[in-house]
């Protein structure tokens, strides 16, 4: 990853105040089934839904949908009818949605012990504009997340463990998308503050500091460590740390 994505990256998620780096989960209750997000990485209405998703530390299989894309727009559409993204598909409810308003007070409603914030009004309005300039930020240079490029489809969906406002995650998940890649993604968004802080200054600190989510004490059984992103492709066999490293991977492995 050169500087300047990384510098838009950083800008990214401070324009949206870093939401999506904390899980509120107490009290919520984590979906039986697997939840569907139809998202175009790129678009402001799906990062606001992404966000809440990192927040209740609720896992999706993500199915991206960037502009140009022919592996699950047409999916997408047959669903829900329109053209439209984010779309959340809920086995658990049986609900479809569009609106990515109804969708996060959806997940408050089902997955987020029931107190449904304001989606509607000025925070809302701020919401959306904040981040329409992460979209602006990451779209300097090239629009990051946003078209498909020319892609093989892997035969089984890969895992990406990752946050929303990771801004080392947040490349990986655009290329994932830009290749119409389907993946897991297990949210890793932090519930204790011995969790805030690169994973090198955790250590040091707080080496015995216990694990909270799920997805931590996987990866943590998994690996050992506790970092994203972290790639895995059961396609090939291979789990891999380190954002530049998986970048050329996928490059690699499904770009043509
Ligand atoms: N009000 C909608 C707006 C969603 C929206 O405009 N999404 C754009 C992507 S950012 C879209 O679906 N564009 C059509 C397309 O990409 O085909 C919401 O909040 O979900």
């Amino acid at each position: 990853m050169n500087a300047l994505d990384f510098t838009t990256s950083i800008l990214a998620s401070s324009v949206r105040a870093w939401r999506g780096s904390t899980a509120f989960s107490r009290g919520a209750k984590q979906p039986e089934k697997l939840l569907e997000l139809y998202d175009i990485e790129g678009c402001p209405y799906c990062r606001l839904v992404r966000e809440v998703l990192s927040e209740l530390d609720v896992d999706a299989m993500i199915y991206p949908c960037p502009k140009g894309g022919m592996r699950f727009r047409p999916t997408a559409l047959d669903i829900s009818g329109v053209s439209q993204f984010p779309l959340l598909v809920d086995p658990n409810t049986g609900d479809a949605i569009v609106e990515s308003a109804d969708i996060i007070a959806h997940l408050y409603k089902y997955y987020g012990g029931g107190k449904v914030p304001g989606t509607k009004g000025f925070g809302r309005q701020v919401a959306v504009a904040s981040s329409m300039l992460a979209t602006a930020y990451r779209s300097v240079g090239r629009a990051r997340g946003m078209y498909a490029k020319n892609a093989e489809a892997p035969t089984q969906p890969l895992e990406l463990y990752s946050f929303e406002s990771s801004p080392y995650s947040r490349p990986v998940r655009e290329l994932l998308c830009e290749l119409e890649i389907p993946y897991r993604l297990r949210n890793f968004a932090k519930s204790r503050w011995q969790e805030m802080g690169p994973p090198q200054v955790r250590a040091k600190f707080f080496p015995d500091a216990p694990i909270s989510s799920p997805n931590r004490i996987r990866l943590s059984e998994l690996t050992g460590r506790s970092q994203v992103p972290y790639l895995v492709d059961m396609n090939t066999g291979v789990g891999m740390f380190e954002s530049t490293d998986i970048l050329a991977y996928l490059q690699q492995t499904y770009g043509r």
